[in-house]
């Protein structure tokens, strides 16, 4: 263990995860199914979804990997060279969050910061994460605070703001002619009976992009629903377009504000599936550009971290490790 390593802070970057490969989507599943193999129904069913976005190459990977450098040199240039080091964890692929925290105890780290790229919190998606990773710190004997939401980080939402302005260029139109429809990843409905915040936070982030881009008509909507035989949050983006196109709208611009990365739920569930329903429709539907390593989204975790370190230096003077 050498002493700069020690003295410095462990920052896991947590994301989504993505398959290596088409033959690796199985595996994949298999562990987003919590050990259940998915059906060859339900395998072909996603595996031909991949291969109708990827050609070969699996977005979310590249981007995650970006994400976690250009966070590195922001901490850099903002807490100094050293201070900060980070290390990815992925959910459903390797490295997975405890290999990041492994890798980390390997380092000589002794206190480290968790932080996943979504900006919102629910205690099935953020919550879930920071769990497997505080345990893993324990087993390490790292101290461990977790960042649990940065969703209305002012400069997140310049940058988000400033994309659905650069949307409605796209679409060749003044903002009273298009709707903004905001949208994020369903989850089973249960999370309203468990005073989750996920919706409210998702709420507030879409209505302070839309006062920050001067934007007055705007809806949220979900999408990319599991299908498991128990109800999930909605109306379903497809739903909601086809409500839109009987209220005579005719061009939206779909806003995932779940998201910050371009992938499957995306690059599928928008660009091809929902955009097909919308020209079904006669709707004109375009989406904003996804935040992947934009500076300003770096800005906004960078700060996060740094805030979540004064944590950490306050408990560690104790002993303790809190999530
Ligand atoms: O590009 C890629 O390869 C991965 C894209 C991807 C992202 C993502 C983010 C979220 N999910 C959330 C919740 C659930 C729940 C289930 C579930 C299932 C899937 C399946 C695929 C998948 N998710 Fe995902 N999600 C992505 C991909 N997700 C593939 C399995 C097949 C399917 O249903 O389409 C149901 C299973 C379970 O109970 O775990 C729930 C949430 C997010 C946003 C927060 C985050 O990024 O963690 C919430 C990206």
């Amino acid at each position: 263990m050498s002493d700069s390593a020690s003295a410095a802070i462990g920052v896991l970057v947590m994301s989504y995860g993505t398959p290596e490969s088409l033959e690796g989507v199985e595996a994949y599943y298999t562990h987003i199914r919590r050990g259940h193999p998915p059906t060859e129904e339900q395998l072909e069913d996603l595996t031909s979804r991949y291969r109708a976005i990827v050609g070969g190459v699996f977005p979310l990977r590249e981007n995650t990997n970006r994400q976690v450098a250009a966070l590195q040199r922001k901490l850099d240039e903002s807490a100094g060279a050293g201070r900060f080091v980070c290390y990815q964890g992925l959910k459903h692929a390797s490295p997975f969050i405890e290999d990041g925290v492994a890798a980390m105890a390997r380092d000589g780290i002794r206190s480290a910061i968790g932080i996943v790229l979504t900006p919102q919190y629910s205690s099935m998606s953020v919550g879930g994460y920071l769990k497997r990773a505080k345990e893993a710190a324990e087993q390490h004997g790292i101290a461990f605070a977790g960042v649990e939401s940065y969703h209305l980080h002012p400069v997140l939402i310049e940058a988000l703001a400033e994309r659905v302005k650069g949307g409605i260029g796209k679409l060749g139109v003044t903002a009273d002619e298009t709707l903004v429809l905001f949208s994020a990843h369903s989850l089973p409905a249960r999370i309203l009976e468990m005073n989750d915040p996920y919706q409210d936070q998702l709420l507030e982030t879409s209505k302070a992009v839309a006062d920050a881009a001067g934007i007055e008509r705007w809806q949220f909507t979900w999408q990319s629903a599991g299908q498991t035989g128990q109800p999930w949050l909605g109306p379903d983006i497809l739903d909601t377009l086809a409500g839109l196109a009987n209220e005579n709208v005719k061009r939206v611009l779909v806003t995932p504000v779940g998201f910050v990365s371009d992938h499957l739920e995306v690059l599928y569930d928008i660009d091809i599936e929902a955009k097909r329903r919308a020209s079904e429709l006669g709707l004109n539907l375009e989406r904003i550009e996804m935040l992947n390593d934009d500076p300003k989204y770096m800005q906004a975790l960078s700060d996060s971290v740094v805030e979540a370190a004064g944590r950490i230096d306050a408990s560690s003077a104790s002993g303790a490790s809190g999530a």
